[in-house]
């Protein structure tokens, strides 16, 4: 048994630029698996976390066991790094979304994979390493709040804006079908409101000596990284309440009905909030019913947005353009939309991406008809390169209309509009720290997506993401070409006519009802087949 200090523990979260240049993504949303998987770990462990989407990976590090987070269009880059790492003596455990909808495809390129939350397998993962018998797959317990540990913010308090980051409650109470939640099946469970708070304070102390004097806002800002945090009215409401004695301002994700419960906003307002994500999505009713998304209200947007602004809470929303439903016509008309809604400038834009294993993927797989364009790779699937094919446009007039939809909502002229709008509402009514994050938001820390001119921004044929060539392997990395080809060529989702691939029918729904995780996903074994069938990985030594 080995001892806990003297292994090397890496954690990544991988991340490849969805706009294409290859740049890093310094916003203010980082991905919290990292310090989360850490928080898991022994105290004493000796940890390394990289937050790929921050700064690259340092390739001449060395690691016993790395622990590997991804999304599913940045698989590629997952398992390159994966076989990098392995080829150097490190031990390999993939983790998340991805991991959790297809263990059986993602295996033969990780030591193991871990299907659902961290809290019950990354102990089991690393005594199981210490005692060298790590098994192929771990599936998680049912949630249990109590399981879940004090994340590490110390550790990646330097690659991130708001370290004070953490989730109050895990899933989500609603089924869209887009959603990649609803694709491993709908749960909600939230965390007793006290945990939350000491959280917060033990996040304070852990990050104390990271941060420089004059980034107050660092200390002063909790950022809640849930999927929804006003699926249950009561308990944010009581969350709020305990927030308001510790003086912190603080922001997150919420569903449009909590927006709409003014007694809900009065006390969150109250208690130091300053911003509310929501996911919006459509203007078009049609589209919301086929997103099965009917709590949102489009009626009520101008209302519910001008009635945050009143109180001091600024709402920010993304939309989806929904292949399927919307014409070139409705999405020239989205500026006006978002003006009349006091909105103007989106957090993003985005087609609706059938991400393999949700609802929507499998619906539309299900068609006699390819619904999906020919040759479309995972990494296509961010929502920023359109996969599935118009129904009542083509893929030019759809992707024409997108781009002028960009470049109007993007333009320094939408987002002044935006602050002439909002800021002097919220000066008047002594909305300081509101307006400044709205100044913040709109005008230093806006995200340019307005693709690049070079980009076709359809499957099959956009301009391939430079990490996709970044890794430094050497020749003696592979056994053969046909070893290269399977670790370094990107993964196809559809055929040349825009038929899904088998592999991508064959997933399993995780968790059931009251967040248990369902007997067929907890009997997971261990694939003896790698995927792709021809392909003869078995593994680096
Ligand atoms: C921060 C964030 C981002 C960040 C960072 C992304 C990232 N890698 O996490 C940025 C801004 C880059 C981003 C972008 C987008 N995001 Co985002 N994002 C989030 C958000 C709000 C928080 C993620 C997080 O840190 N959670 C907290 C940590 C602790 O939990 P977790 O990540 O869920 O991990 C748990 C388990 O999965 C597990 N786990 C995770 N990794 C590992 C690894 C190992 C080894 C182990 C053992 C366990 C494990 O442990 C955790 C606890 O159980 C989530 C919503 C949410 N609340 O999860 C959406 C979410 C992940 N995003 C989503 C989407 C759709 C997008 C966008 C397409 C949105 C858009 N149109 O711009 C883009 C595209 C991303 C891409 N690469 O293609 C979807 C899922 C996408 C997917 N393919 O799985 C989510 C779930 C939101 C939703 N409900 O739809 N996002
Ligand atoms: S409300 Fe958000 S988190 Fe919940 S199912 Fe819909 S998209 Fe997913």
């Amino acid at each position: 048994m080995r001892d806990v200090r003297s292994i090397k523990v890496g954690i990544i979260s991988v991340f490849v630029d969805y706009h294409r240049r290859g740049q890093h993504k310094r916003g203010l949303l980082q991905p919290q698996a990292a310090p989360f998987i850490a928080g898991c770990l022994p105290l004493d462990a000796d940890i390394e976390i990289v937050n790929d989407s921050w700064e690259d990976p340092d390739f001449r590090k060395r690691y016993d066991l790395l622990f590997i987070s991804t999304l599913h269009p940045d698989f590629d880059r997952a398992r390159q790094l994966s076989h990098y790492w392995r080829k150097r003596g490190a031990r390999t455990v993939l983790g998340g979304t991805m991991a959790s909808a297809f263990p059986k495809l993602c295996l033969p390129y990780f030591d193991a994979v871990v299907v659902g939350d961290a809290e019950t397998t990354v102990p089991q993962v690393f005594d199981d390493f210490r005692h060298g018998r790590l098994r192929p797959v771990y599936v998680s317990s049912p949630y249990d709040a109590r399981n879940v540990p004090v994340p590490r913010f110390d550790l990646m308090a330097n690659a991130q804006a708001f370290p004070l980051a953490l989730e109050a409650s895990r899933g989500c109470t609603f089924a869209c079908n887009f959603c990649v939640l609803t694709g491993l099946g709908v749960r909600y469970s939230s965390r007793p409101t006290r945990s939350v708070v000491h959280d917060i304070l033990a996040a304070k102390r852990l990050t104390r000596g990271a941060t420089r004097w004059w980034e107050w806002h660092k200390r002063k800002t909790v950022v809640f990284y849930d999927n929804n945090l006003g699926a249950d009215h009561d308990w944010l409401g009581q969350l709020a309440d305990e927030l308001r004695p510790l003086g912190v301002y603080w922001g997150g994700p919420i569903t449009f009905d909590a927006l709409q419960n003014r007694d809900l906003m009065r006390r969150c307002a109250d208690s130091g909030c300053l911003s509310l994500y929501t996911g919006l999505e459509t203007f078009n009713p049609e589209a919301l019913a086929d997103m099965n998304k009917s709590h949102n209200v489009i009626a009520e947007v101008r209302k519910v947005v001008g009635d945050c602004r009143k109180l001091g809470i600024l709402i920010d929303a993304g939309l989806l353009l929904n292949p399927v439903i919307d014409t070139p016509e409705y999405i020239r008309r989205i500026p006006a939309l978002l003006a009349e809604s006091g909105l103007y400038v989106p957090t993003f834009v985005a087609f609706e991406s059938p991400i393999p294993g949700t609802p929507h993927f499998r619906r539309l797989a299900a068609k006699r008809e390819p619904a999906l364009l020919p040759n479309a790779l995972l990494r296509d699937f961010t929502g920023y390169t359109l996969v599935t094919r118009p129904k009542r446009a083509t893929v030019e007039e759809f992707t024409e209309a997108y781009r002028f939809l960009c470049g109007e909502v993007c333009s320094p002229r939408a987002r002044l509009r935006k602050l002439a709008h909002d800021l002097p509402r919220l000066l008047s009514r002594g909305h300081l720290p509101t307006a400044l994050t709205d100044f913040f938001d709109h005008w230093l820390d806006v995200p340019d997506y307005r693709p690049d001119a070079d980009r076709s921004v359809v499957a099959g044929t956009d301009r391939e993401p430079p990490e996709q060539h970044r890794i430094p392997f050497e020749p003696s990395d592979f056994h053969s070409d046909e070893e290269r080809r399977l670790i370094c060529d990107p993964w196809p989702v559809t055929d040349a006519e825009g038929h899904v691939l088998p592999q991508w029918l064959d997933n399993d729904v995780v968790f059931g009802a009251g967040g248990t995780v369902r007997a067929k996903a907890a009997a997971i074994q261990a694939s003896s087949a790698p995927w792709p069938a021809t392909g003869t990985y078995q593994g680096a030594p």
